[in-house]
Parts: structure tokens; sequence; C-alpha cells
């Protein structure tokens, strides 16, 4: 009787420390995943030149990083193939979540150049976080080309 409790009394320790074991191993097997879907090959690029290489074009929000809520300015920053700012540029900027199928919720104008060839694109409002893509078209002197720029928000 006397060796069946201390068996019973080993299985319980046994048990105990099994579960232990089991709760304290890392439970990361959901962040792993997030994480290998952004580096896998998604163009995360802020600056970059324009599909047909007649810019280079960089846009980025004026207040750090963007959020879901609030509508913010952002800065689009426009240089020709020799560097140069490109001044007096049309320009139109659409947004949407390519996964979801839906658009901005706003609908983002260029509002004027802040200095030459950076130019404010007013009314930027995210109504998700999750993965939001620009298309952006520049018509200039230069000729019209296009860029597409790709934001995390979480
Ligand atoms: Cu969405």
């Amino acid at each position: 009787m006397r060796n069946l409790l201390i068996l019973a009394g080993i299985v319980i320790v046994a048990i105990a420390g099994y579960f232990a074991w089991v709760s304290m191993q890392p439970q990361q097997q959901g962040h792993q995943q997030s994480s290998s879907q952004q580096g896998s090959g998604m163009d995360m690029r802020t600056e970059k030149p324009s599909d047909n290489g007649l810019y280079s074009v960089s846009f980025m929000p004026t207040e750090g990083e963007p959020t879901t809520g609030p509508i913010s300015v952002w800065h689009l920053k426009i240089t020709d193939a020799e560097g140069n700012p490109v001044t007096g540029a049309e320009i139109v900027v659409d947004g949407g979540m390519p996964a979801h199928g839906h658009g901005l919720p706003t609908v983002p104008a260029a509002t004027g150049e802040v200095e030459p060839g950076v130019y404010a694109i007013d009314g930027i409002k995210f109504s998700m976080v999750g993965h939001w893509k620009f298309d952006v078209t520049i018509k200039s002197d230069k000729g019209e080309d296009s860029v597409s720029f790709n934001r995390m928000l979480e």
C-alpha cells in the first residue's frame, strides 16, 4: 500500500511537470506566420522608381506611422531620372485593400507643392488595419507614369 502511494505521488508529479513544461513553451506559431508573410516578397519600399522609370518617387506620412482613424496628410516627392525635382505635376492618388476589394474611405487629393517637387496629398484615411496599396499616377512634361506603394497598418 505504501509503495502504491509513493508510485501515485511520482505519477502526479510527472503529470504536473509535463503540463508546467507545456505551458512554458513559447506559443509563437502565429507570430512566426505573420512575420514570414511580411517577408514573403511584398515590396514595402517607401521610395522607388515609377513603373517606366520616368520618376523616382517617395510617399510618406508627414506625422509618424499611419494609424486607422484620423485623416492625414502625406508627402509625395518626385524627381526625374536626373534627380531634379519634378514641379507642376498632375497627380492622382488612389488606394485600397487588395485582399478585401475595397478602397479608401476618402478621396485623397494633391493640394499643392510644399517645396519644388514635394506634393502634399491630403485626405488619406484608413478604415482598418492590414495591407493597403496606393496607386499613384503622375503626369508632367516628362510624361505620364505610375507607381504603387504597399503599407501594412497594425
Ligand atoms: Cu479591408
